[in-house]
Order: C-alpha cells, then sequence, then structure tokens
C-alpha cells in the first residue's frame, strides 16, 4: 500500500518550517533551494516507497562520499555537470548566440592560481617519463580575428590519469599553467600526452556507477579556461582522437568539435632539432570565443577550491 502526504497543507506547513521558510533570519535563496529540495525528497521517499534501510544507506553513502572528496565526481558522472551545459547551450540558442568553440564541463579537478608565462610554457615537471607533447594554436574572435593576452588555463592528467595537488605524489601545479597569448593570438606548451581518468575503483562514485551497469572511464583530454577581454569566459576540453573512451566518456564531455587529432613524430631530423630521442606528439588547436554580453561574463566566477595544501 502506497501511502502520500506530500500533497497535504501539514506536510507543506512542516517543509516550511524544517526550510526556514517561517522565521526571519537566514538567507532567502537558500531556504528557496533547501524547501525546493526537501519537497522532491520527499516525493521520491513517498513514490518509490523508499525503505527506512534505503534511507540510511544513502546517508551512509553521502558521508563516505564526502570522506573520499568525491561528490564531484559524481555530478559528473550522473551527467548533472554536462546538464549544465546543455541548459546554458539552449539558452545560448535561444539568444541567437551561435558558433565559436564549444563549451564542455570544467569537472572536479581544476585548481586556480597556476603559474603564469607569456605565449609558451612547459607543463610539465620532467618526473613523468611520458610521450612528449608539443601543443599550439591561436585565440581567436568569431570573425577570426586573433586575440592578443588572452589567457589559456591548461590542466591534464599524467600518465596515471592523475591531477597535481589531487595526487599529493606529484610537484605543486605540475601539468597546469596559464599562458598569455601574444599579438597574434598563438599560444604553445610543451607537455607530455595525458592518459584517460578513471574512478578510484574501490570509491563510492565507482560503486554507484557499477550498482547501475556503468563505467567511471573518461577518454585523454586536456581542460581549458579560456578569457580575453571583451570576450566571454569559455570552459572547454579537448578530447584526443583514438581513445577507447572517446565516444564513450562516463563523465559525456565529448564533443564533435572538441575532439583533437594527435600527430605522433618521429622524424629523426626533427627529433634532434627539439633535443629528443623519442617519437612526440603534436595537436593544433584554435579556440573562438564570442564577444561578451555582459560585463560579469568575462571571467569565471569564483570556485571554492583550494590553491594551496
Ligand atoms: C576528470 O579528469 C574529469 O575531467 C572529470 C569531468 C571527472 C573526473 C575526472
Ligand atoms: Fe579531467
Amino acid at each position: 500500500m502506497t501511502v502520500k502526504i506530500s500533497h497535504t497543507e501539514s506536510a507543506k506547513q512542516f517543509l516550511d518550517e524544517a526550510s526556514g521558510l517561517t522565521n526571519e533570519a537566514g538567507n532567502p535563496r537558500l531556504k528557496e533551494v533547501i524547501n525546493a529540495i526537501l519537497h522532491h525528497t520527499v516525493q521520491i521517499i513517498e513514490n518509490l516507497n523508499i525503505s527506512p534501510e534505503e534511507f540510511w544507506a544513502a546517508v551512509n553513502f553521502l558521508n563516505v562520499l564526502g570522506a573520499r572528496g568525491e561528490a564531484g565526481l559524481l555530478v559528473a558522472g550522473l551527467g548533472l555537470e554536462h546538464y549544465l551545459d546543455l541548459l546554458l547551450d539552449a539558452k545560448d540558442q535561444q539568444a541567437g548566440i551561435e558558433g565559436g568553440t564549444p563549451r564542455t564541463i570544467e569537472g572536479p579537478l581544476y585548481v586556480a592560481g597556476a603559474p603564469m608565462y607569456d605565449n609558451e610554457a612547459r607543463l610539465d615537471d620532467g618526473q613523468d617519463p611520458g610521450t612528449v607533447l608539443f601543443m599550439q594554436g591561436r585565440v581567436l574572435d568569431l570573425a577570426g580575428q586573433p586575440l592578443a593576452g588572452a589567457v589559456v588555463d591548461v590542466w591534464h592528467a599524467n600518465t596515471h590519469g592523475s591531477y597535481s595537488y589531487f595526487d599529493g605524489s606529484q610537484s605543486a601545479f605540475n601539468l597546469r599553467r596559464r599562458i598569455v597569448t601574444d599579438a597574434q593570438g598563438h599560444y604553445r606548451f610543451r607537455s607530455i600526452v595525458p592518459s584517460g581518468y578513471g574512478c578510484p575503483p574501490d570509491g563510492p562514485t565507482q560503486q554507484l556507477l557499477t550498482g547501475i551497469g556503468r563505467h567511471g572511464q573518461r577518454p585523454a583530454h586536456i581542460h581549458f579556461f579560456l578569457s580575453a577581454p571583451g570576450h566571454r569566459h569559455l570552459t572547454t576540453q579537448i578530447n584526443l582522437a583514438g581513445d577507447a573512451y572517446l565516444h564513450d566518456d562516463f563523465a559525456y564531455a565529448t564533443r564533435d568539435e572538441l575532439i583533437a587529432e594527435i600527430h605522433f613524430n618521429d622524424d629523426p631530423k626533427e627529433l634532434v632539432e627539439k633535443g629528443l630521442e623519442n617519437r612526440f606528439a603534436e595537436i593544433n588547436f584554435d579556440f573562438v570565443l564570442h564577444p561578451s554580453q555582459k560585463d560579469d561574463d568575462e571571467e569565471c566566477r569564483q570556485r571554492v577550491r583550494a590553491l594551496e595544501k
């Protein structure tokens, strides 16, 4: 037998009280959000006949999720972060904004404050024996004109698929840099070819994904924040062509326009020129930014994420 009470006046009053709507203190926006969460939650409990055992299993899951620092991983894996992109895309479409490099998810592994360089930088600290990667390109406006002084904030994983800061064994800001474009809008960097990411196999996110019959793997990718005066901040990634998970990303970030060809080069003359012994990889990729519509869409909003350990 299913009993439902969430539609009753007394239940509504109770949830108003529990979300602080009946008091004068606190933050009105927070009250509104908490009230909606409570209403949706009790409806799920009623509609799906959630048992006390299931309820406490969920509470325990949240504790483990927090203790392991995986909340950001779960929202990516459940597609909620991609959903934010779909919503922003729909808003753009409605406003007639089109073209440019598409956005895709930020992911939970950005760290603010990476070292800043003019025009070019080396991202890796030389400790990872991965394939050397040279990536270069330009930042352009919608008319194809170069954007000088644009900031390319780049971050990616090492050959184990781990990110500095979150992986305490890497040096500070390894594989994280900000590069300012030159007068022709050029940026370039040397790094190593990243590997794809896999959710920690013993963690709560993978446990949940396994429970719904899914894997927790991402294709090899490189993250970017792009910003330039008078232009809209862009959060995006490139996904490396040829990866087995390219079209099977657990976080749904791959977009056709963001697939980057990677060329492996073992030309002896070029190896000598570059002072390298083994074959290296090259990626060329240009980014196209929209003009900013409002004052506040040039910068990325604050992120609650530590700068230093
Ligand atoms: C990543 O590297 C990532 O980019 C996302 C979205 C989720 C987990 C790991
Ligand atoms: Fe990533």
